[in-house]
């Protein structure tokens, strides 16, 4: 790295090299001078809130310092990178995450003391950068945190919104949405005023001829929006690679706004121009698994999408390589179809802009993208319309047409005569408001797609896709399981388990390799070991109380079982399911005399999760969830036999108290609805059990900790399609017990009926598309096991070890060094030489 400092200044350079605090010492003359000077404020006033800046101020200067050095060294060693593409990245709170992953977390934690703070109180203090819905968005992160780990050469590309995703407040049983402006003091991000790029939208395209008869297209864009980067630092573990997560801001093109119109006395609109470029990068848009073809949405999709293709060739023309050579040194995963773009306006800057010919440049393209699915619903697989393309990128709208052409042509020589397989594949749909179906444009721009967890790869190779795996081989289509990273949630969220874990795991190197989990299983009978597990997940549960108790005001026995499901609330994830199954529960407990009753085993069902704001199903379901809740706390015949809760405003640092502290969580998705679920992986990493379908990663859950150590119930996938043709429409027959549920809520027992009659016909009346129905009885069987295997709590917390200890395969980096080798074709970098 030193060599790459330019000669006459590399001695003053080399001679002053900052290197952080070195120990206790160093950090708290760090926090002390951050208070002081860079805050403006004394020691003398510092409260938790300036000593939580300061932290992270002194932390965020040990990573600029790792952060540089890495960019260097990745310059200098002039490899492959990969760009990671996304509209979300759900990164959580960052102190707790930079101190466990530079390794200083103790150093702080004396520091603190010594300035007379407890370090979690410090922690709390943070707000969570939370620009993603759910999935998708933690997906991303835990991705960023593994490429950093593993040393790849990787940068992540996205949006800087001003509001995250909303605040939920629950009123009288009710989602309100707040929004979540959480800009206000963020010591986490570098504004790059000058690494800034001109966006184009609207506008006209012109076509010449040239001497030789070769067209070119000049497209001139009617507006101009400035794209600013915000860089944000991102560690990886044990490691002093340090990449970069750069998030595009909008702002109007011409500075604070346009003083030509502003002299000439139009300053409202001078205003207004700047606000609407400005409003682009405003708000996240709260939908999970559902695409509403908004026009802001595709602005922040281009405007993003350009400003980081411009960035990229921008690095790559520093190189001075031929133009062929971009697939070697540039990877671009999409994730999802949201980047989808992207693929076009690489086409647009080497034909238009660099003169390149259309095969050649395409060639390029393809070999440079891959694209991730993330979903089988139809209601979330994005299309445009092509009006919509016309009016906002005209000059993309024809690339598009040209695109399909070409791919239309190759696909009539291969299957002569097939005019159905044409318009089942052409990337315009040709339907009343003509569409571009982003998704196959996507597969058409790729060289490789995927899936994340084999079943949902399997369903889309042989139902939404399998045209294009006819068409192009079954090579081009493979799957990728997800994965979680460790350090976050175990090693940051469960620190007591992860102590002991590395007590018996010989240190903390399954942080690094999570196979070596394995290591515990030779201690499932070991009595000290089961002793302290079952202490560790108690206290977990006891901090979980107290937080119900605080948020909910809902007291609840530690000892109780603990069942969870946190996750966006979805008709396709079935929560109502689970509450119909509480409210079965609820009336069995109340048709028993009090001395049957007192058999039963205390439960506590915890739910939390945001229903999309325009979602009138799902906020029916948090309402009945609540209202259940207010009739069952408050029966004195249920006391502790059951209890019910909704915690509000799930998000990330809220899943790392509740994970660790759950004894059952439910993924009880319809199967095949479900693509992955990552926080099945979560919950079972951290010694809680799970009830689920065979849907999505919880079938490969079960292949490596084994069918004893779950408990699945359900219809499979490949029944779903003729049990949905079986519901004819009005009269499909209701289970008998599930009947009872809603004979009980149509009787009022839970407030006015009227309430909930959305979630009742939706099983009733109208084909219970969720197949609600046809598993209750198989789920409520199957709660009665999970009681009476959590009575034996000698045999549970066998099932608990043994599932941990086999969740080695379930790592985010496992899930990195397949994409590293299978579609991206890069090496992690030494990092010998730092
Ligand atoms: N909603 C899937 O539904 C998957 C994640 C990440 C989702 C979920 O099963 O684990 O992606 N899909 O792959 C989309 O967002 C489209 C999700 O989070």
């Amino acid at each position: 790295v030193e060599a790459s400092i330019p000669e006459p200044q590399r001695e003053a350079w080399t001679k002053h090299q900052v290197s952080g605090f070195k120990d206790k010492d160093g950090f708290e003359e760090e926090v002390v001078r951050h208070v002081e000077t860079t805050l403006a404020r004394s020691m003398f006033n510092c409260d938790e809130s300036a000593a939580y800046s300061a932290c992270s101020l002194a932390f965020r200067d040990r990573l600029i310092l790792e952060w540089n050095r890495t960019q260097q060294r990745q310059t200098f060693a002039d490899s492959k990178r990969v760009y990671y593409l996304s509209l979300e990245f759900l990164m959580g709170r960052a102190l707790d995450n930079a101190m466990l992953n530079i390794g200083q977390k103790d150093v702080a934690k004396s520091g603190l003391a010594d300035l007379g703070f407890r370090i979690e109180d410090i922690i709390e203090q943070e707000h969570d950068a939370a620009l993603g819905n759910g999935g998708l968005g933690r997906l991303a992160a835990c991705f960023l945190d593994s490429l950093a780990s593993l040393n790849y050469p990787a940068w992540g590309y996205g949006l800087r919104y001003r509001y995250g995703i909303f605040k939920q407040e629950i009123i009288d049983g009710y989602q309100v949405e707040v929004p979540d402006y959480w800009l206000d003091f963020n010591p986490w991000e570098f504004p790059r005023h000058d690494v800034n790029v001109d966006v184009q939208f609207y506008g006209t395209v012109h076509k010449s001829t040239d001497e030789n008869g070769k067209t070119h297209a000049h497209w001139e864009g009617g507006e101009t929006v400035k794209a600013v980067a915000y860089d944000v630092p991102i560690p990886g573990y044990a490691t002093p690679s340090t990449n970069n997560l750069r998030l595009w801001s909008s702002k109007a093109a011409s500075g604070e706004f346009d003083f030509q119109k502003f002299n000439s006395g139009d300053y409202e609109s001078s205003v207004a121009d700047q606000q609407r470029a400005e409003t682009i990068s405003a708000v996240l848009y709260p939908n999970d698994n559902l695409e509403r073809g908004k026009e802001l949405r595709i602005k922040q999709q281009y405007f993003w999408v350009a400003a980081s293709l411009y960035d990229i060739v921008r690095r790559f023309k520093k190189t001075k390589r031929a133009w062929k050579e971009f697939p070697e040194q540039v990877a671009i995963q999409l994730n999802d179809t949201h980047p989808t773009l992207a693929i076009v306006e690489l086409q647009r800057i080497l034909i238009d802009l660099e003169g390149l010919e259309w095969d050649e440049a395409w060639n390029i393209v393809v070999n440079t993208f891959g694209y991730t699915n993330h979903t089988v619903l139809p209601e979330a697989l994005e299309k445009w319309s092509v009006g919509l393309f016309q009016h906002l990128l005209p000059r993309h709208l024809q690339i598009i047409y040209d695109i399909n052409l070409f791919f239309l042509q190759q696909v009539e020589r291969a299957f002569p005569n097939d005019r159905d397989l044409l318009s089942r594949v052409s990337i315009i749909e040709e339907s009343q408001t003509k569409m571009v179906r982003m998704a196959y444009l996507a597969i058409v721009g790729s060289h490789k797609v995927n899936g994340v967890a084999e079943l949902h790869s399997d369903l889309i190779r042989t139902t939404i896709f399998k045209d294009f795996v006819l068409i192009f081989g079954p090579d081009k289509f493979t799957n990728v399981t997800n994965g979680v990273t460790p350090r976050r949630w175990l090693h940051q969220a469960n620190p007591r388990l992860s102590e002991l874990i590395a007590s018996k795991a010989d240190g903390h190197g399954f942080l690094k390799d999570l196979t070596l989990l394995n290591k515990i299983e030779l201690f499932v009978d070991d009595k000290e070991f089961r002793k302290e597990w079952a202490e560790i997940k108690y206290a977990n549960k006891v901090r979980l109380a107290k937080h119900i108790k605080e948020s909910a005001g809902v007291t609840v026995n530690p000892s109780a079982l603990f069942d969870v499901q946190v996750k966006r609330i979805h008709e396709y994830k079935r929560q109502q399911m689970n509450i119909f199954g509480v409210i079965h529960r609820y009336l069995t407990l109340k048709a028993l005399s009090p001395e049957e009753r007192k058999k039963y085993l205390p439960r506590v069902s915890i739910f939390g999760g945001k229903a999309a704001p325009g979602y009138w199903m799902a906020k029916q379901i948090i309402h009945l969830i609540n209202s259940v809740g207010t009739v069952v706390n408050n029966d004195e015949d249920i006391g502790d036999l059951l209890k019910v809760v909704f915690l509000e405003d799930y998000n990330v640092s809220k899943a790392e108290i509740i994970i660790p502290a759950s004894d059952i969580s439910e993924h009880i998705s319809t199967a095949g609805t479900e693509a992955s679920g990552t926080s099945n992986m979560k919950f079972v990493l951290n010694g809680g059990l799970i009830i689920g379908t065979c849907d999505g990663a919880n079938i490969e859950i079960t292949r490596e900790i084994g069918e004893n150590n779950i408990f699945l119930f359900g219809n499979l996938a490949e029944d779903v399609e003729d049990l949905r043709h079986n519901h004819t429409y009005g009269a499909h027959t209701v289970d008998p017990d599930l009947a009872k549920v809603f004979e009980a809520i149509e009787k009022g027992t839970f407030g006015e009926p009227q309430d909930f009659a959305g979630m009742i016909t939706a099983v009733r009346d109208h084909g219970d598309f969720y197949l609600v129905s046809d598993d209750f009885h198989s789920y409520v069987e199957t709660h009665a096991l999970v009681d009476e295997a959590y009575r034996n709590q000698e045999e549970w917390i066998t099932k608990c070890i043994t599932s941990v200890a086999r969740m080695g395969f379930f790592s985010s980096d496992r899930c990195i060094n397949e994409y590293a080798e299978g579609i991206w074709n890069i090496e992690p970098l030494r990092t010998e030489e730092a």
